[in-house]
């Protein structure tokens, strides 16, 4: 990454860190390595006249080392998948933020895990059974595992981090092929299975930012492609009708791409979906879906005694700026504009850290001035 990228990088995830600060019945198909869903190919004739909306430029797209990498996700430090396979020789990969190849590794006592889910703190996912394991992918430890009771949910495929569930304490949404469901972080129920009309789901992720959400996307192995995405709002438990085909991600494979799992994060300011492709090797795509807006997020978890809404505006306010800033330096940033944007940074840090609603408030409105003053010199 250059000096610029990475200076940016830093900054939006103390930017996240300020909006989630107190966060803390398988196939296997031989031919394509892929875990494909029993029913996939007698609906998805059904399915092909949907619309897509929204950006779904693709940001960046990198493939796997290899297939059988059926789940994906990120910290915002690095991303990871996931080896669905039985006789995986490795469980876990790692890749940089670009999708660069680290290392792979495994955890002792996961194996075959699908889709997964983040949380600000640990990664989750299952192997389709009703355990939850809780992992830190980063030390790579097994950290806990949660035993799932959710009514007509057949295991765990698919997974969602929500902070909204259990009222505001945070939970999943989670399920099976065809079955849908939440839970608490106890992994007690929230939502029996609500039986969604969109079915053959392999993966998901949860999105606040799109218009209109909170929405969950559910990546399922429908369309002619058999790479569907559909949009299920969250308030009303329905699906929207708003559907991305996948396949248009340079190096699909129209033979064997089905789909696998999903994730979302913040991408320096634009809310991104990685949908992972199964075919060999696997095919991870970065869609964006929606710029970051303070003023759409909900209040957090369990709050700083600061985090109130007022605070939320100069947040608005200095993530705005940073993207008008960003947008106007090219790689070499001048020494005294890289003094200011450090200046900048200096404070949004002393805002997240202060319990001081008018001391964080004053902090960010100064962190503010800073940017537009930039913005008025560049
Ligand atoms: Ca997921």
């Amino acid at each position: 990454m250059t000096n610029n990228a990475q200076y940016f990088f830093t900054f939006f995830i103390l930017v996240v860190l300020l909006f989630s600060a107190s966060t803390s019945a398988q196939t296997i198909n031989e031919q394509s390595e892929a875990d494909i869903c029993p029913s996939f190919k007698s609906i998805s004739a059904k399915l092909q006249s949907e619309s897509s909306e929204g950006i779904w430029d693709i940001a960046y797209q990198f493939s796997a080392e290899g297939p059988g990498q059926y789940g994906v996700e990120t910290d915002g430090e690095h991303i990871y998948t996931n080896d669905w396979r039985h006789d995986a020789t490795y469980t876990f990969w790692k890749y940089t933020m670009d999708g660069t190849f680290i290392e792979s590794f495994n955890i002792a006592g996961v194996t075959q895990i699908r889709d997964m889910a983040y949380d600000g703190t640990y990664f989750y996912g299952s192997n389709v059974s009703m355990t939850l394991y809780v992992m830190d992918l980063s030390n790579k430890t097994l950290v806990d595992t949660i035993s799932v009771t959710c009514a007509g949910i057949s295991g765990v495929r698919h997974i969602a981090y929500d902070p909204e569930l259990d009222g505001g304490n945070g939970g999943f949404w989670v399920g099976n092929w065809n079955d849908l469901g939440a839970i608490d972080m106890n992994g007690n129920e929230i939502y029996a299975n609500i039986g969604p009309t969109i079915t053959s789901i392999a993966g998901s992720a949860y999105d606040p930012y799109t218009e209109g959400g909170p929405y969950l996307w559910m990546f399922t192995q429908l369309g002619s492609n058999t790479v569907d995405i559909y949009q299920f709002e969250i308030a009303s438990q329905t699906f929207t009708g708003v559907m991305h085909d996948c396949s248009d991600a340079p190096g699909f494979d129209t033979y064997y791409g089905v789909a696998g799992g999903a994730a979302t994060y913040d991408n320096g300011g634009m809310f991104t979906l990685l949908a992972d492709i199964q075919q060999d090797p696997n095919l991870i795509v970065a869609y964006e879906l929606a710029p970051v807006h303070a003023e759409q997020l909900h209040p957090p978890v369990a709050p700083f005694s600061a985090f109130i809404p007022a605070r939320y505006a100069q947040l608005a306010r200095v993530t705005t700026l940073l993207a008008e800033v960003r947008a106007m330096l090219s790689d070499d940033v001048p020494e005294d504009v890289q003094a200011t944007l450090d200046e900048v940074e200096m404070h949004v840090s002393n805002a997240s850290a202060t319990a001081n609603t008018i001391y964080a408030q004053d902090q960010l409105r100064t962190a503010g001035e800073l940017l537009e003053y930039l913005l008025a010199t560049l």
